[in-house]
């Protein structure tokens, strides 16, 4: 598949999907949104991929959704085309994605950021919700996911001002996962989606269902959907490979089934 806004390449297991709009500061227009969905789509349904990293450039994962081509939208534009719903597709990839983000994150590219698995920061990395300066609100699940991830009092003051966290402040206040020098980021995240693209793959994707799954549900339901999950996984292949495995003390060997 050719894209035009997006570089997309397979290192073994891993899919690497990096943000190709330099001129706009990766800005996320929706062109990116088409070729995205569709690069997505092709990972998810590719046995041969495992995990995920989608990244941008040193300067920037995402500057935001596209300004230039809200600018003129009306109401009815907006709400006829439902706008930026689509972005919700990154949310319903099955197996996992790593946010590798450097520079900055702002506004729709933060949004894109949380909507991944989790997220790697590099030390230069700059998150902010900055939709407030521009008269309007975050229109990706911003204000919804980074309350979240960093609470009330940090979500609130970044929606309401504007104010950019850098990766030490997103660290502790639980909205990355780890940081990693910039000049490491891409290798760094890259190792961490070939260990993941390693595991057996339904494991997987059973694992990231049952932590999604803590967003959506109460503590009690959501411990019944571990449950049927875990007992479910004892009927697959990769769960008598993985267990002979150990007593064997050799690597699993992974079907997917
Ligand atoms: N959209 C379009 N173009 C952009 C964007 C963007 N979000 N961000 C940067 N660019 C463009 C600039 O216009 C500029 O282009 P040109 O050279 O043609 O003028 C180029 O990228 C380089 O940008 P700067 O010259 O501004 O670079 P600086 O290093 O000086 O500044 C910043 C970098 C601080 C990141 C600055 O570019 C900036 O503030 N960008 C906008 C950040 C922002 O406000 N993002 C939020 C956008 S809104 C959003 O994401 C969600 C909207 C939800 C709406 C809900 C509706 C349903």
């Amino acid at each position: 598949m050719a894209f035009e806004t997006l570089i997309v390449e397979q290192v073994g297991r891993v899919t690497r999907i990096t943000l190709n709009r330099p001129q706009a500061l990766n800005a996320l227009n929706s062109q990116v949104l088409t070729e995205l969905i569709a690069a997505l789509a092709a990972f998810d349904a590719d046995d041969g991929q495992g995990c995920a990293v989608l990244t941008g450039s040193e300067k920037a994962f995402a500057a935001g959704a596209d300004i230039k081509e809200m600018q003129a939208q009306g109401f009815a534009d907006m709400y006829a085309t439902n706008f930026f719903s689509g972005w919700e597709t990154v949310t319903r990839t099955r197996k996992p994605i790593i946010a590798a983000v450097a520079g900055y994150a702002l506004g729709g590219g933060c949004e894109v950021a949380m909507m991944c698995d989790f997220i790697l920061a590099a030390d230069t990395a700059k998150f902010g919700q900055p939709e407030i300066k521009l008269g309007v609100t975050p229109g990706m699940g911003g204000s919804q996911r980074l309350t979240h991830a960093v609470g009330k009092a940090k979500a609130m003051e970044m929606v309401l001002t504007g104010r950019m966290i850098g990766a030490e402040e997103a660290e502790r206040a639980g909205l990355v996962a780890r940081i990693v020098p910039a000049a490491d980021l891409l290798d760094e995240a890259m190792k961490t989606a070939e260990t993941i693209a390693a595991m057996a793959p339904l494991a997987v994707v059973a694992n990231k269902e049952m932590v999604n799954a803590a967003f959506e549900t109460s503590l009690a339901q959501g411990v019944q959907f571990e449950r049927r999950l875990f007992n479910g996984l004892f009927g697959t292949a990769d769960q008598k490979e993985g267990m002979t495995a150990f007593v064997e003390k050799r690597p699993g060997n992974w079907t997917g089934r």
